[in-house]
């Protein structure tokens, strides 16, 4: 699927595939292009063309088609449980063209287990018991266009989040059963998708979490999605889920985990990636990499979903207003709503989340005194009693966990 767009690096200086993208078309397609002498210059087969946005909501914004990072617009996010056609993508590499669901395995391995295990799919279904649980997925780098200076990277605003119901079977059941060594401390994933070079000795993107979290009840390996699927781009058919982490950790086509005796050295677990400075930079400065250091909990947040930013509203009449908050690994306390630009502040009625690490739901009802121009900021505070910052959040170089207060503009007629 998501080939597309990657030509740059299909094609030789004449313009016709290479041999290596060839040999890769093949082991994607499970079989030989016929003919494959006679493609055009230039030409990507068609097969290699399906739009992971097919399955989307229209409406859903494209950052970058190569790789996909596709957000969801806050309005769309309204729903209390994340359709998946509203779910957001964010790939590192391009995702498998072509999964067999009846030979898929996952394969535990690593320093730090007793022995090494392959289960097939099928096999994790049957042998464990099923858990669904509502989890929160939100990419480290969801709200980067926020910051200033400007820092490198897809230019994430609001809209990389979700919250869906996801059913598979819990991590630790399985690392119970394969058997883990005293000194096991991260576990990593590896999935099936291929570098955007094609190079399929390049590995994408292979991160994980410390056995703590890795641990905990909701930490799945999932093969559904909303009592679904998991649709191809999220991941089929089995990810694992890791609620309140920055969504990286959620590793998609899952085939292998790792145990590990040390903190996971896989792709994008070293460098700067998914880390931020030690100590507070003034922004614009860029300390070396031995002063940074993992994001692990995703900051407190929320969203205004309804009404849209720019809404209407007749002289009088109440402003109905709804959303969620969450809170990484923390629960979310308290929701408040501003009128007048944060000067006083008035607090919503706040659900308690579906279970741990799921979003909840705020509403609240506003009176406008007058027609004019108003903004509508919405501010929530976690179990800590820490808060989200009215504006900027503490300036990181790669961008990363802005939870600034989300604003949406209104005018009373
Ligand atoms: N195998 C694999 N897993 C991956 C990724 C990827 O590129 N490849 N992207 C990660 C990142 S950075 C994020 S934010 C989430 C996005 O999940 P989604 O595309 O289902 O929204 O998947 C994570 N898991
Ligand atoms: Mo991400």
């Amino acid at each position: 699927m998501a080939l597309l767009n990657s030509s740059d690096n299909l094609f030789n200086r004449r313009g016709f595939l290479k041999q290596s993208s060839l040999a890769t078309f093949a082991t994607l397609l499970g079989t030989d292009i016929v003919f494959a002498d006679r493609l055009p210059k230039h030409y990507v087969p068609l097969v290699f063309e399906t739009d992971p946005m097919a399955t989307k909501h229209k409406d859903l914004v494209v950052l970058n088609n190569k790789p996909w990072n596709v957000e969801t617009p806050a309005h769309l996010l309204d729903d209390d449980v994340t359709p998946a056609d509203k779910f957001f993508i964010r790939n590192n590499g391009l995702a498998p063209e072509k999964i067999d669901v009846a030979s898929w395995t996952l394969t535990i391995n690593g320093e730090s287990v007793k022995q090494v295990k392959t289960y097939k799919l099928e096999e994790l279904k049957k042998r464990f018991k099923h858990y669904t649980y509502q989890l929160v997925l939100e990419c480290g780098g969801n709200g980067r266009a926020g910051y200033f200076p400007k820092t490198s990277g897809n230019q994430w605003t609001d809209g990389g989040v979700g919250c869906a119901e996801w059913t598979g079977v819990r991590l630790k059941d399985i690392l119970n059963d394969v058997g883990l060594k005293d000194d096991a401390v991260y576990i990593g994933y590896y999935g099936k998708d291929l570098h955007i070079s094609l190079d399929p000795k390049k590995e994408v993107i292979s991160r994980g979490v410390p056995m703590r979290k890795a641990l905990e009840d909701e930490t799945l390996i999932a093969w559904a999605m909303n009592g679904h699927d998991i649709p191809l781009v999220n991941g089929a058919p089995l990810r694992l889920v890791v609620g309140g982490w920055p969504a990286s950790t959620s590793g998609k086509w899952l085939h292998t985990i790792s145990v590990r005796n040390k903190v996971h050295d896989g792709a994008k677990m070293t460098g700067k990636s998914y880390k931020v400075p030690i100590n507070p930079v003034e922004p614009g400065v860029d300390p070396p990499e031995d002063q940074f250091k993992i994001i692990e909990s995703m900051p407190v947040k929320s969203l205004i979903t309804y009404p849209k930013t720019g809404a209407m509203l007749d002289k009088g009449q109440t402003l109905s207003l709804r959303g969620h908050a969450w809170a990484g690994d923390r629960s979310v306390r308290e929701v408040s709503i501003s009128k007048d630009f944060g000067a006083t502040w008035q607090k919503a009625d706040l659900k308690p989340p579906k279970n741990r690490l799921a979003w909840q739901r705020w509403t609240a009802e506003v009176k406008l005194p007058q027609p004019g121009y108003y903004e509508i900021w919405a501010r929530a505070t976690d179990s800590e009693g820490v808060s989200q910052p009215m504006v900027m959040p503490q300036w990181n170089p790669e961008g990363y966990c802005n939870n600034a207060c989300y604003r949406i503009a209104v005018k009373v007629g």
